[in-house]
């Protein structure tokens, strides 16, 4: 991006709506543990758009090693001893800033103003107070103008290597600052750990500027300076020195300035003119040293942002695949709580249907007796099975009880495979694209996390229990059923046509198939009969693989490829009409009893963050 300060407006408000709705994406897929959003939004809140305000002052830090001549450097810019110097390394222990006394002349005014970075600053009553640890202080001064603040660091070089004791302070002060003012001596100015550690945090938190201050002896040659402070230059910024380096000053090693006798004289390298560290800060165009400060903090903020998006997507197809994979092992446990069940009290039921709606068609099948390629047996079974033979009814009940002990079996195995799947912590990943299977596991998703949890804890026996109460329910003609029969009755009466000859064999049909229908279900592959049968393709099931039905009749009824094909035609709804009612009874109770919770869950997250997403997406697509 190019900053403008036209374009500052637009930008801020960009930046605040991805700021509002990133932490949301976030916490609605549970990412807290694979992004640092609070860092981010910090980062957001402190460093970029509080600085988007065009009269926000440069804040320049003096950083550098210890008993380098910060705080002698602070004072003599102030033209005052307010930061105390000298003594043991490391002796300032907090962030001295010093601000424009005309700008921030109202009660508490520059605290506040520094507040929303984090800082909380109190006035400097005592100036042995600094040598405590402790939160930053501040004087306001005249001789700072209304556009500058300025800090005194701790040195961050003090204590044993890995445990600084100032690095944390360092850190807040170098966040703060807009620009850096290095100071180092022969002693340290190569020491990798000291420009290491700022470079590091420059890394960090967004490239800043700097002039470089370097205490010299009088006797240092210009080159010899140039070369020492090239090589603090590389070693803060590597490659960028060039455009990051300001300007480089010598201060001399006057004795009278270690005896606070005098301030300290800074020249530029090549003369010996003496400059002014504040008026050359005054000369910086700070509104544009600003936006490219912020324009690396915008684009280290929308990279993250971006990253934090792509993370997002990531977590997000990974719960999707979750939830289809387990949406997948319920329609298995479904299916297999199924697997016994039979069909025919079914074909019954809708033969009775069928047979209540049109009894003129008995008569009818008799009158074409020749025509209808049907035992005699059969045709006479069909109309005393017509007339509501009592045997038959009997027949269905006796049907449903033996597999009601079945069905029992094969719903609780089914329930409890369920059950350990849906509290696992990984899943077998569902069919990948055209029904094939993909292989692999997916983990269980943070989202999840508690109602897993709660599902885990509950009691299983009242479960099972609960399940095998409902069993009858399930096995049951449902009145849903009956309806969904009833209208495909009235559907096959009312075709005409290539439904003719099926209206007059129809009935015959159906009674000659209870007799020995059996329904079973191909739920891997292949056929699992081989015999004479009528296998019917059911699709469109929870989004199944192809489901067969395979109604068995037997060999004798001599039926005529052509009417097997009827038959099948007309067989394939009723059989799904049945199925899907039951898979959608059993569905409803897996899901009440164990998948419900889990699945909500995750539908939630999948929409919500879907709409969260898209909105950080447009705004960052803008950015
Ligand atoms: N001779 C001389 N001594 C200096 C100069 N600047 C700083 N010092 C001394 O170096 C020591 C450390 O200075 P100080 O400002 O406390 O360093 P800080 O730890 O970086 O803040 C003190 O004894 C200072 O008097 C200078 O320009 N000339
Ligand atoms: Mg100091």
């Amino acid at each position: 991006m190019h900053v403008t300060s036209d374009q500052t407006p637009d930008i801020a408000e960009d930046i605040k709506k991805v700021r509002s709705v990133l932490p949301q994406v976030v916490e609605t897929l549970h990412l807290e543990d694979e992004v640092d959003i609070s860092r981010w939004s910090s980062i957001v809140d402190k460093k970029l758009l509080p600085r988007l305000d065009k009269d926000f002052p440069l804040v320049a830090a003096i950083c550098g090693g210890g008993s380098s001549g910060k705080s002698t450097l602070f004072n003599s810019m102030l033209q005052e001893h307010v930061s105390p110097t000298g003594g043991t390394a490391g002796i300032n222990r907090r962030i001295l800033a010093a601000g424009s006394l005309d700008r921030f002349n109202k009660e508490r005014q520059f605290e506040q103003f520094l507040a929303p970075f984090g800082i909380d600053a109190r006035p400097l009553e005592e100036k042995h107070d600094l040598i405590a640890p402790g939160s930053p202080l501040y004087v306001l001064k005249e001789r700072i103008p209304p556009n500058l603040i300025l800090l005194d660091t701790p040195d961050f070089d003090t204590g044993f290597k890995g445990s600084y004791t100032n690095r944390d302070l360092a850190r807040q002060a170098l966040e703060l600052a807009d620009i850096l003012i290095y100071v180092f001596t022969n002693a340290n100015y190569n020491n990798r750990d000291n420009t290491d550690f700022i470079a590091r945090m420059l890394t960090d938190i967004g490239q800043r500027k700097c002039f470089l201050v370097y205490r010299a002896y009088d006797s240092y040659g210009e080159q010899e300076i140039k070369t020492h402070a090239k090589t603090v230059a590389h070693n803060l910024y590597g490659e960028n020195a060039k455009d990051c380096v300001l300007g480089v000053f010598r201060a001399g090693e006057d004795n009278r300035v270690a005896a606070d006798e005098k301030y300290v004289d800074l020249a530029v390298v090549s003369g010996r003119d003496s400059v002014s560290l504040i008026s050359e800060l005054s000369k910086l165009d700070t509104h544009a040293l600003r936006m490219d400060l912020n324009a690396s903090v915008y684009r280290d903020v929308t990279i993250s942002a971006k990253d934090m998006l792509t993370t997002a997507r990531a977590s997000r197809s990974s719960l999707k695949r979750y939830r289809e994979s387990l949406q997948t092992v319920q329609n298995q446990c479904v299916q297999s709580a199924l697997q016994h069940f039979p069909i025919k009290p079914v074909l019954n039921r809708f033969a009775q249907i069928w047979s209540e709606g049109d009894p003129g068609h008995v008569k009818l099948m008799r009158k074409a007796g020749n025509v209808i390629e049907l035992p005699f047996k059969a045709a006479l079974n069909t109309v005393r099975w017509f007339r509501g033979n009592k045997r038959s009814h009997q027949d269905t009940r006796d049907n449903l009880e033996q597999f009601s002990s079945q069905f029992e079996q094969d719903l609780l195995s089914a329930v409890t495979t369920l059950w350990r799947k849906a509290i696992d912590v990984q899943l077998p990943v569902s069919q990948g694209l055209k029904g094939r299977p993909v292989g692999g596991v997916v983990k269980a998703h943070p989202v999840v996390a508690s109602a897993r949890k709660r599902l885990q804890e509950r009691d299983r026996n009242s479960t099972l229990t609960s399940m095998a109460n409902r069993k009858d329910a399930i096995i049951g003609i449902s009145g849903h059923i009956e309806a969904d029969l009833s209208r495909l009755a009235d559907q096959f009466r009312q075709q005409t046509g290539f439904m003719f000859k099926i209206r007059q064999t129809f009935s015959a049909f159906l009674t000659v198939l209870p007799a020995t229908a059996a329904i079973t279900y191909i739920l891997s592959t292949g056929d699992p009969v081989g015999a004479a049968g009528i296998k019917v393709k059911l699709t469109g099931l929870f989004g199944l693989k192809d489901l067969y039905a395979l109604v068995a009749i037997p060999a004798t009824t001599g039926l005529k490829k052509a009417d097997q094909k009827q038959l099948e035609t007309l067989l394939a709804p009723i059989t799904q009409t049945w199925l899907d009612d039951k898979l959608n009874a059993i569905q409803a109770l897996f899901k009440e009893e164990v998948t419900g919770g889990i699945l909500t869950a995750a539908d939630q997250a999948l929409e919500r963050s879907a709409e969260l997403m898209a909105e950080v997406e447009d705004t960052l697509d803008k950015m």
